[in-house]
């Protein structure tokens, strides 16, 4: 992509997006948000506080999104710089962010053995426990009956950390085994009586040997809190898709509606399309991550039991898949455009093929 700088890629990809929205920029079309309730679903995407304080993505989310969610602002270490204080603040902002807008809020994670401060993982076990009680229960009594649903463990599993059953290895798998799990759903219901209380896991959606080692442990552990009692409402797939990695939808869809025939509501958490292994050009690099998306959304809407489609963000200026790509030196005419929406804010074809999968969509739920 020698010679293309930004300017032509903000002006390609804008031109491009008011030509498929025909009505011309997102701002005069439908919003997803509008065209998601259509099909049944919640339309919206990931927030965080860079996000919230910039004007024109306020107004982007303000416009398309009917639920956010908090990238990171209600994780544990984000909430728990040290052991005596909670902050509350980035969380509290986008809450009323979401509330002045009309919009419902997803509580994103309240245990993750990921990201955890090293103050914490310094504690010993019985000490993490108490820990563990203890936010949960400040956490979830400050926001209960405000959140349409929390991730209450996100990611529990990660074979590649070599513990028996594939969990994610951190300090409250260190501290309890794998009954955190089912303790953190019971202490939440206990507390909120509203929030639909969600297990979010990763690399499901996926083919490769990753997803493949996924998916039956979460298949057996959803079976056993189900046989157990515990109080659990859905289950969410991130749905990061990596394009050069095996996919077939079809079979991911047959095994989300798995969990649909137990009961559970299937919610698309953290959608986004890599777009690594599409050529260079910008115009194709969207086409490509518009068909991935339409694609995608095909096979998982079949589903009747799919409530929710998020992306992670909504915008390609805002996107976790930039800084990764940034750190790891990309020049910026090569970083990612992952998102429904480019840098300068404006449609891309994603956003045509996301509401064509909304409007195609045929079930009941
Ligand atoms: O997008 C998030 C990024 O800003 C954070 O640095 C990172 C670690 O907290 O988490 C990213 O979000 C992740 C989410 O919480 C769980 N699923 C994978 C997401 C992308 O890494």
């Amino acid at each position: 992509m020698n010679g293309i700088s930004r300017r032509d890629v903000i002006a390609g990809a804008a031109a491009g997006g008011a030509a498929l929205l025909g009505a011309g920029p997102a701002q005069a079309s439908e919003a997803l948000s509008t065209l998601a309730a259509r099909a049944g679903l919640l339309f919206g995407g990931a927030i965080d506080n860079v996000a919230r304080l910039d004007p024109g993505m306020t107004r982007l989310f303000a416009q398309q999104a009917g639920i956010l969610v908090t990238e990171n602002a209600l994780k544990f270490d984000y909430l728990r710089p040290d052991a005596e204080r909670f902050e509350f603040g980035g969380a509290d902002a986008i809450a009323a962010f979401a509330k002045a807008n009309g919009q419902q809020l997803r509580g994103h994670t309240l245990i993750w053995n990921d990201n955890a401060p090293d103050w914490l993982k310094r504690r010993p076990g019985r000490e993490v426990e108490r820990i563990f009680d203890a936010h949960i229960d400040r956490v979830v009594e400050r926001y209960a009956g405000r959140l349409h649903s929390w991730d209450v463990v996100n990611e529990p599993f990660w074979p590649m950390h070599g513990k028996p059953g594939g969990y994610r290895d951190g300090p409250w798998l260190s501290a309890m085994g794998p009954s955190y799990i089912a303790r953190a759903f019971r202490r939440v219901a206990a507390i909120d009586k509203t929030a639909r209380l969600t297990l979010n896991e990763a690399f499901c959606e996926t083919n490769h040997e990753w997803g493949q080692g996924i998916r039956p442990r979460l298949r057996d552990l959803v079976a056993k809190l189900q046989d157990d009692g515990a109080p659990l409402h859905a289950v969410g797939f991130q749905a990061h898709l990596l394009p050069h990695w095996p996919y077939d939808d079809s079979a991911f869809a047959a095994y989300a509606e798995s969990f649909a025939a137990r009961g559970l509501d299937i919610y698309i958490t953290e959608l986004d399309v890599n777009d690594e292994a599409y050529p260079a050009n910008v115009a194709e690099r969207d086409r490509r991550v518009a068909k991935r998306y339409g694609d995608f959304l095909r096979a998982v809407l079949a589903i009747a039991a799919v409530r929710i489609v998020m992306t992670w963000q909504l915008s390609d200026r805002a996107s976790w898949l930039r800084d990764i790509y940034r750190r790891a030196g990309k020049p910026a005419e090569k970083l990612p455009r992952p998102l429904p929406f480019d840098d300068a804010l404006k449609p891309k074809a994603a956003v045509e093929a996301i509401a064509a999968a909304f409007a195609a969509r045929r079930v009941t739920p």
